[in-house]
């Protein structure tokens, strides 16, 4: 088919067979107050498919045990399995090598051992580490504790008032002092993507290492953290379709090599006398402890859904189906939203005049339609834009057109309500 000649959000809304997909999440079948399941808390968690399901109860069934330390059978397997994933996930990502994938419980774990294990070490005094206005709380709070710890100083990158970052004013808190750049792909309260290409080369033009917090990014596009040249990436398996508790930081390999071990334990050494340790290599080093095995396995069959249906290919559906949500929402009187910069992926975040993003959340759960409201673990974003809370729908891939249509409908019966 030539798809020159047809408008742009028909190509995108046939992009996906989008009923086929959804046959694959037993948990969307269901009915919420006698009306069906429309799921958009997609950032808050994703729904698990089929595959990741089969994947893990098969683990259970079949082969449990635990890993890299046993000669029977069923240790070999489960050892196969996770050390398979994390090809999956070396792929998923193109990192160079499998060295450089560390399964940790999420993105908040993530952060937090680059936090500790690099910043601690490395850091001094005076030291500076920038993140921005728009970070989730486990991209603010691991670096204040490291500021407390090392004496280091913690800047920060303003936003204007669409919820992009101001660029320029980055470019001004960069300087000799700075050692470290801590940024969000995409925001979870705003739904914008960072120029984070930029924000790296920029880093690195000082010298300063760059972490990019991929939380909302990884479910959504494409990551290349070879072309990204970022030095951190971490990202969390629940919001990519996998399971709960396990997640991933990527690092370049030469800062992990030089890096202390975040924790201490089994499987992260290779002797252990009473008097000393000699730690194991990457990226066992960093995997202290039985790690979450069913985790893992669950998270490279994920990554294979997902890989299957093509990240482009979902980025293409949901940029389709987002710009239907904002001209949607548009029609809304009374709705204003919370974050319209240029480049926004999958999230809609919104206040109504005279309700309480509470109330919102309140009545559109009696219609059968799951959405986060709260301050969405980013105060500081509300208190850019002087809310307490904004009510967010967010999407996946098996979000369709009509559901978009439910919560207007949804969110006009509000309006009468609080009439
Ligand atoms: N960073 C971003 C940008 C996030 O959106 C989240 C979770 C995290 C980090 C932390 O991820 P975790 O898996 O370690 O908890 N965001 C959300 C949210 O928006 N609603 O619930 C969790």
């Amino acid at each position: 088919m030539n798809s020159k000649n047809i408008a742009p959000d028909i190509i995108s809304s046939s992009i996906l067979d989008v009923d086929a997909i959804r046959a694959d999440f037993p948990i969307l079948r269901q009915k919420i107050h006698g009306k069906p399941l429309v799921y958009l808390d997609n950032a808050a968690t994703a729904q698990k498919p089929e595959q990741v399901i089969k994947t893990l109860d098969n683990y259970y069934r079949e082969y449990n045990a635990n890993i890299h330390r046993g000669i029977h059978t069923l240790s070999q397997k489960a050892t196969e399995a996770y050390e398979g994933a994390r090809v999956k996930v070396q792929h998923f990502i193109n990192a160079s090598s499998i060295k450089e994938i560390i399964f940790v419980r999420g993105t908040t774990e993530g952060i937090n051992l680059v936090a500790q294990s690099y910043g601690r070490t490395r850091l001094k005094r005076g030291d500076e580490i920038i993140i921005s206005e728009m970070e989730h709380h486990s991209n603010i709070v691991p670096w204040q504790l490291l500021c407390e710890q090392t004496g280091a100083v913690l800047k920060v990158i303003p936003m204007n008032d669409a919820g992009e970052l101001i660029m320029e004013e980055f470019e001004k808190l960069l300087g000799k002092k700075t050692r470290l750049v801590s940024v969000g792909h995409i925001s979870n309260a705003l739904g914008t993507i960072n120029p984070i290409e930029k924000i790296i080369k920029m880093s690195h033009a000082y010298n300063a290492v760059a972490l990019i917090d991929g939380a909302q990014a990884a479910p959504h596009m494409a990551i290349d953290v070879q072309a990204l040249d970022c030095d951190f990436y971490a990202f969390s398996g629940h919001k990519l379709f996998g399971p709960t508790g396990i997640g991933v930081v990527y690092g370049k390999q030469s800062l992990l090599e030089d890096m202390p071990p975040y924790q201490g334990g089994g499987d992260m050494i290779k002797m252990v006398t009473l008097e000393k340790t000699l730690f194991n290599d990457l990226p066992y080093k960093f995997e202290a402890g039985t790690p979450h095995i069913a985790g893992v396995i669950g998270l490279g069959a994920a990554i294979d859904y997902v890989s299957d249906i093509g990240l482009e290919n979902i980025a293409a559906y949901e940029h389709g189906l987002t710009d239907y949500a904002i001209s949607a929402a548009s029609g809304v009187t009374g709705l204003k939203l919370i974050g319209t910069a240029r480049d926004k992926a999958s999230i809609l975040s919104f206040i109504m005049d005279g309700i309480h993003p509470h109330d919102i959340g309140t009545i559109l759960d009696q219609e059968g339609i799951a959405i986060r409201t709260g301050h969405h673990c980013a105060m500081p974003v509300m208190e850019h834009f002087h809310v307490p809370a904004t009510a967010r729908a967010s999407f996946a891939f098996y979000n369709k057109r009509e559901e978009v249509d439910q919560l207007m409908t949804a969110l006009e019966k509000c309006k009468e309500v609080f009439k």
